[in-house]
């Protein structure tokens, strides 16, 4: 490391998109013989890179990510033995069975030449499907079974402000594979955001894909953004309307109680 090194290059933002999240099936008869008698579903917990490899079957995971992560340390529920899995080499991620969902803090270091604090952030597991609004939260087991694995992940970007010449250096000759402009083939259900169900199902043709981040999500998003607000703004001048009749009906009636005789 050269004196160089050690010097922030001011001014330099460098971003590192990344997904976390959780995958989970629903343990199969064999899968059940090795696992406790309460246990029901099978999970995988992972920070990745965003972009997935082509028919690779899992979510994001393209690009190794070790140039910059150094360590992914997953904390689990306790009712877990170890609770807190340190994972010191990609894949970062963890795979075990259980019976419900819990939150689990992921804490992210860095490799040393980044000089960065660690980070925290959260993901809350997901076993169970999404159904359509009106039906019971869990869904019943042959259900999920037919609806198939779920996922629910959260793609994120990691901004490093004024970084180091050498970890810049590092970060520059790794660049991230750029997510594709849109759906690609089959890996096509949304997922985090979705009201998934028997409806996704069969708009999947029975074959549910592997989801996949891509450039066309952050429109849809800012369309989604779009939406809620117009609702809001329509609530808004509805209240408003209320609200101006109220206040006529207040006067009113205030006139009524001053003309009362003493
Ligand atoms: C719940 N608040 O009640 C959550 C806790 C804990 C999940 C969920 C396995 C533990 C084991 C497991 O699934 N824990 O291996 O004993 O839903």
């Amino acid at each position: 490391m050269s004196n160089n090194d050690k010097v922030r290059v001011r001014g330099v933002q460098v971003h590192r998109p990344i997904v976390y999240g959780n995958t989970a099936t629903v343990l199969t008869a064999k899968e059940k013989e090795n696992a406790p008698p309460e246990h029901t579903h099978k999970w995988t917990v992972a920070v990745r890179s965003a972009a997935s490899a082509p028919d690779s079957g899992i979510v994001g995971g393209k690009d190794d990510i070790s140039h910059f992560i150094r360590r992914v340390s997953f904390k689990l529920h306790e009712t877990y033995p170890n609770p807190t899995r340190s994972i010191d080499k990609p894949p970062f991620e963890v795979t075990e069975t259980g019976w419900g969902e819990f939150e689990i803090a992921i804490r992210i270091t860095f490799v040393s030449e980044s000089n960065e604090k660690a980070l925290t952030i959260y993901h809350h597991l997901k076993l169970h499907p999404w159904t359509a609004s009106g039906d019971p939260e869990i869904p019943e087991l042959e259900l999920a079974i037919k609806l198939g694995p779920v996922h629910s992940w959260q793609y994120d970007e990691i901004v490093f402000c004024d970084p180091y010449q050498s970890f810049l250096n590092i970060l520059t000759s790794h660049p991230p594979t750029p997510l594709p402009k849109g759906r690609v083939g089959k890996r096509a259900v949304p997922f985090h955001l979705a009201n998934l169900g028997e409806k996704a199902l069969e708009e999947s043709r029975g074959q549910p894909g592997v989801p996949e981040f891509h450039l066309g999500m952050e429109k849809e998003e800012q369309a989604r953004l779009y939406n809620a607000q117009k609702t809001i703004w329509a609530e808004v001048e509805k209240m408003n309307g209320v609200l101006k009749q109220k206040l006529i009906e207040k006067n009113q009636l205030q006139k009524n109680v001053n003309a009362l005789p003493q």
